[in-house]
């Protein structure tokens, strides 16, 4: 593929026309991408489109919680409450690993206005790790911060995945329902200084969800000492069938205005597919210069690159 047409491409990403964006997403899904990040990213830059564009969001939760409902109702009311700004939603699903498929389900549930370029929803198979994110979807993320205001991402959260989509986002939502098992499964499994904010969905089931309110509030009274602002984090309260919360929640996402370190970000994607490729050996080669590579970094690219020539280097010697 010619620079040229990668150009193109992002010229017309840049614009939000979704077949544009479609296929510069594909180009960073192929097998062989490296060589064509290696273009894109530098690039993006010269065309002086930022990674820092876009406020990541991070909505994870057992499945059936409610989250992809959510987001379909969120992007509604950003449509009507945010005239000038633009949205990506990439939804990440492990159902894949059954069907071979994609996230049908999500896909219909969450219908977008199709000639609305201020909206462009993606759904990743996850491939290698349940409802983790993959290499590639991090690369797609990263892409689309450039383009627009809000990327949102949802993850099936179960166990460690959390972690995950939380080193991804500025700010990570988990989403529980009334009393459902993640509740308990999340209070007993140590994690919880984890998500930013709560959410606990289908209020519309007012007496469960109130006691799942109050024994949300009282654990986190409980760990206060523990989380690391000592501060309790948000907890909203959201129906989708009965539309309330909704459009406090989203007030809440809009007036956030911060980052989290993306180089960090970066160096942690990086590490996890070294490790996949080259495992213990690959990470002991890139620990040696971590603290280096962290202090002078400059890009994703240029930290692989410097990895991948010393790893050269030991394989000759
Ligand atoms: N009663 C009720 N059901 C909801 C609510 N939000 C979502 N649901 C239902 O819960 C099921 C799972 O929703 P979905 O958004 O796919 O959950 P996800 O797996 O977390 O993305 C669907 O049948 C939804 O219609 C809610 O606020 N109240
Ligand atoms: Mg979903």
């Amino acid at each position: 593929m010619q620079e040229k047409e990668i150009r193109e491409l992002l010229e017309g990403s840049r614009n939000l026309e979704k077949f544009s964006i479609a296929r510069a997403i594909s180009l960073l899904e192929r097998e062989d991408s490296r060589s064509l990040r290696n273009i894109i990213f530098p690039m993006l830059q010269s065309m002086e489109l930022s990674e820092n564009r876009a406020f990541t969001v991070g909505i994870t939760g057992t499945p059936g919680a409610g989250k992809s409902s959510l987001i379909g109702e969120l992007t509604r009311i950003f449509l009507e409450k945010n005239p000038k700004q633009s949205m990506a939603v990439v939804a990440i699903d492990p159902s894949s690993n059954i069907s071979g498929g994609s996230i049908l389900g999500d896909r219909t549930r969450v219908v977008m206005p199709r000639r609305e370029n201020r909206i462009f929803f993606r759904s990743q198979a996850s491939q290698l790790e349940l409802g983790g994110v993959n290499p590639h979807t991090y690369h797609v993320i990263r892409l689309l911060r450039h383009f627009f205001d809000f990327v949102l991402v949802e993850t099936v959260g179960i166990g460690q995945n959390e972690v995950e989509v939380s080193l991804l986002s500025d700010y990570a939502f988990l989403v529980l329902q009334p009393l459902g098992g993640d509740q308990v499964q999340f209070m007993k499994s140590g994690i919880m200084e984890v998500p930013d904010a709560f959410i606990i969905n289908k209020m519309d089931e007012e007496s469960l969800g109130e006691s799942s309110y109050h024994m949300l509030i009282n654990t986190l009274e409980f760990l206060r000492d523990v989380l690391p602002s000592q501060k309790l984090p948000p907890v909203f309260k959201t129906s989708v069938t009965k539309k309330r919360g909704i459009d406090d929640l989203w007030d809440f996402i809009s007036n956030q205005n911060f980052q989290k370190n993306r180089n960090k970000e970066s160096l942690y994607q990086l590490e996890k597919w070294i490790r996949n490729e080259y495992g213990r050996f690959g990470i002991r080669i890139f620990r040696e210069h971590d603290q280096r590579l962290l202090e002078h970094f400059k890009s994703y690219e240029v930290a692989e690159q410097d990895f991948l020539s010393r790893l050269s280097q030991y394989s000759l010697s």
